[in-house]
């Protein structure tokens, strides 16, 4: 009770001398070189890259007015604000094909929404393989009534990402979604980026409190982050103020933010701030890649040397954050100062499953409803690496999901999930129920999955399980010690192997997306969709219909606002000629083996052994299709008629997009689960 009253409260205390902010804002390439290694083309706002910090007060409008002049390249575009939950709002929400059309060129799409939440936030597009290129920058939500918001003099506002020399759309057709990469190894950046540049200097004075908000807006990278001889206190996370936190490193995966109060003293002149790559997302570490970057704080006019003396190969050592003990063992490494322990895989980082929400907001029980799922990687029929929950690959719809909510014949039809195609993975939530999701990650990475439209609770996360055992949630051993309060967030790390779960109140009618934030899955399909409480969405919009510029956008992109997914407006359960995922590989022929056979065909020809670097610039075109033809001959003597016919069409659907000598290619063994079902139905029309 207490709880939601004060929340009423802080409501009522914040409506009051809002501002509207107005944006004008048209989206075209031009060239920029961040760091200094390739000039590339990059999305930007009004001719400029970085696009523009949003910073707001809670309770602001903003209606920004985005005109796409994105050509040469084309695209589509839309905007997503990450983290804001667009209550009331969901076609303000930028996801192409949940609750708007992508917004094809010249077309202007009007977002109109108010910020009701604090804290630290971004806007990245949501247009496949599109933000990695540079379209996203930190929305910054300001607050008179933050708890800290006295103990702070000063803020410090910056991103940290990764950064690729060639466009995202080139990389993933020519070397990331391609035959020759079996396991879905992941491009590796050509750099990382602290604040969209190498090692920027910000002057600070001695005697105050800095609050530094920082957002990893990077496409794949996760990154640890700390100060050498500070100790900092979380506040924030994701947008959640917390009880404050203290602690020396922590680690920021993709779409994640933290704001930290640090202070600086006396006795400081120049204070580096550290960003270390999370090489263990990395199959392979190329020579040239730099895997951290310094920042620095200073105090007065330092010399010069002083920052020089502070470089990387510094600074390392003395801080407090490294595991030094048994792993160098492990390591074979006998002196544990040597260099090589100084890795990101050694390092300590503050396990945010212990942070507390200042907010107090207690666990949600009982559960409602409760949505287990299985993620795993593997291979379709054409040969090409997907990702998966409970089977399915995420395939967009032909008709925007919110549409189909809406121009269902009655809330009973948009009540069952069918309508919405078997490929979107739509799961229906009924309006207030707690949903609990358990995710069981069969796969050797890290995934920081995010929710739309929430910060849910972080209830449980089992721990890294390395690269041989998966560990799914067992009720036994995980359920019984769940926090009193947990935290809360809307980008959550599941670890290696392992699982996490976590609790959601459906307080907050929409479609709304739930997906890995590392670009590369999503674009092979790591999503699924909440449907919420749709007989309420569909109350909503009968007082705030859907407007003249929404319908606009979906006519001059030539998508439909009205039927199923599949568009179908008679019968919204006939779902014939829907979109779906290509069909399975044909039975009796495992991912593994077509694993075995690529890998020993590719790595026998270019001659690198067990790791390969199937493209890099030193492979010719020549070399990459004898490769191709090896690969061809070796598949069609040894395999039957299904096979053969598999792998004609594979590597015909390859042929069209390989191009060789942009590649940040390179392969490892991973787990490729080959037992799935078929989630795909071969009857329909495949994409
Ligand atoms: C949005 O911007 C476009 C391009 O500048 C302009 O033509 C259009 O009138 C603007 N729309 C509104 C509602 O201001
Ligand atoms: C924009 O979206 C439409 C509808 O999905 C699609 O047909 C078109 O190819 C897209 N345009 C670009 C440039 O990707
Ligand atoms: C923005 O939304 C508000 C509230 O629904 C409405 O009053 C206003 O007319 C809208 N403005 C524009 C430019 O769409
Ligand atoms: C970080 O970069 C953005 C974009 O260039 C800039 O607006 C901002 O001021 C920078 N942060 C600091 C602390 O200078
Ligand atoms: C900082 O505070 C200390 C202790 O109060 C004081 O001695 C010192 O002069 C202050 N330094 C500055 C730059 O204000
Ligand atoms: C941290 O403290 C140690 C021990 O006092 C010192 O040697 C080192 O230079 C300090 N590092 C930085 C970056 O200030
Ligand atoms: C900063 O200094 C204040 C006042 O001395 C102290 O209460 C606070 O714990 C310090 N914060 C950090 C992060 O060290
Ligand atoms: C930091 O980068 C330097 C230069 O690439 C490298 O030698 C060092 O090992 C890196 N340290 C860590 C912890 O990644
Ligand atoms: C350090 O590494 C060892 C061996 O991997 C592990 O058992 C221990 O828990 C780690 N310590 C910390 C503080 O992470
Ligand atoms: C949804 O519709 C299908 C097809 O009419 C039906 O078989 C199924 O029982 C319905 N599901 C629910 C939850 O009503
Ligand atoms: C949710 O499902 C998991 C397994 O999938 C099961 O262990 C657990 O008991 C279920 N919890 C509830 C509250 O139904
Ligand atoms: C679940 O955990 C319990 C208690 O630790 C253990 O006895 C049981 O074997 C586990 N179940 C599975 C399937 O691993
Ligand atoms: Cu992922």
């Amino acid at each position: 009770m207490n709880f939601i009253f004060s929340l009423l409260l802080l409501t009522l205390a914040n409506a009051a001398n809002s501002t509207t902010h107005y944006l004008d804002w048209t989206v075209s390439w031009t060239h920029a070189n961040p760091d200094g290694l390739k000039e590339r083309l990059v999305p930007a706002i009004n001719g400029e890259w970085p696009l523009p910090v949003l910073r707001v007060n809670r309770g602001d409008r903003i209606i920004a007015n985005i005109t796409n002049d994105l050509n040469e390249p084309a695209r589509n575009s839309t905007i997503h604000w990450h983290g804001l939950f667009m209550n009331g709002s969901n076609d303000m929400d930028g996801v192409p094909f949940l609750t708007q059309c992508p917004g094809p060129q010249n077309n202007s799409y009007i977002y109109n929404f108010t910020v009701d939440q604090p804290g630290t936030y971004w806007y990245h597009t949501h247009i496949e393989n599109l933000y990695p290129d540079g379209y996203r920058q930190m929305l910054l939500v300001d607050d008179d009534g933050a708890w800290f918001e006295d103990l702070v003099d000063e803020e410090i506002s910056f991103t940290l990402t990764d950064w690729y020399d060639t466009v995202t759309e080139t990389i993933f057709t020519d070397s990331f979604e391609v035959i020759y990469n079996p396991t879905g190894a992941e491009p590796l950046p050509n750099s990382i980026l602290f604040n969209d540049t190498l090692s920027p200097r910000w002057e600070v004075q001695s005697n105050k409190t800095y609050r530094l908000r920082i957002a990893n807006i990077g496409a794949f990278s996760g990154f640890y982050f700390y100060m050498p001889n500070k100790t900092f206190q979380i506040v924030e996370v994701d947008g959640i103020y917390t009880e404050p936190a203290e602690a020396e490193l922590i680690y920021i995966a993709t779409a994640q933010r933290y704001s930290l109060l640090v202070n600086i003293t006396d006795d400081d002149d120049v204070i580096p701030m550290v960003q270390i790559a999370d090489s263990s997302l990395y199959d392979l570490i190329p020579p040239h890649l730099q895997l951290n970057r310094t920042g620095f704080l200073y105090v007065g006019n330092p010399d010069e040397s002083k920052f020089e003396a502070l470089d990387n190969t510094g600074i390392f050592e003395t801080a407090p954050i490294w595991n030094l003990t048994d792993n160098s063992e492990a390591a074979g490494v006998t002196d544990p100062l040597t260099k090589d322990t100084y890795t990101s895989d050694n390092l300590i980082w503050y396990d945010d499953m212990q942070l507390v929400p200042y907010d107090h907001e207690p666990l949600l029980e009982p559960v409602d409803l409760n949505y287990t799922l299985h993620l795993t990687m593997g291979l379709l029929g054409n040969g090409l690496p997907y990702a998966f929950l409970n089977d399915i690959s995420y395939t967009a719809p032909k008709v925007p999901t919110l549409y189909s909510v809406l121009s269902a014949p009655s809330d009973d039809v948009a009540n069952n999930a069918t309508i919405y195609g078997s490929n979107t993975h739509s799961l229906i939530m009924e309006h207030n129920q707690v949903v609990q999701f358990i995710l069981n990650n069969d796969d050797t990475g890290k995934h920081p999955f995010h929710m739309h439209g929430h910060a849910f609770q972080c209830v449980q996360r089992g721990p890294d399980e390395g690269q041989t055992n998966f560990v799914p949630y067992n009720e036994t051993a995980d359920a019984g010690d769940y926090p009193t309060y947990p935290m809360r967030r809307d980008t959550f790390v599941v670890l290696p192997n392992s699982h996490f779960l976590i609790r959601v109140r459906a307080d907050n009618p929409g479609i709304w997306f739930f997906h890995c934030h590392i670009d590369w899955h999503m674009s092979q399909g790591l999503a699924l969709v909440l449907v919420e409480a749709p007989a309420q969405i569909r109350q909503n919009y009968k007082v705030h219909p859907i407007s003249s510029n929404q319908i606009e956008t979906c006519t001059n992109v030539g998508v439909s606002m009205t039927g199923n997914a599949a568009n179908n407006t008679n019968d919204f359960f006939d779902l014939s000629g829907q979109n779906l995922q290509y069909k399975d590989l044909p039975p009796g022929f495992t991912a593994r083996g077509i694993v075995a056979l690529v890998f020993s065909c590719i790595c026998a020809f270019i001659g690198l052994g067990f790791l390969c670097w199937y493209g890099t610039t030193d492979t010719t075109e020549g070399e990459a299709r004898e490769a191709e033809r090896i690969i061809e001959n070796e598949l069609m003597t040894s395999a039957d008629a299904e096979t053969r016919d598999f792998v004609n069409e594979a590597l015909h659907h390859d042929q069209q997009s390989y191009s060789p000598g942009k590649s940040n290619g390179y392969v490892r063994e991973r787990s490729i689960d080959s037992s799935r079902g078929s989630a795909g139905n071969s009857s329909e029309s495949h994409i």
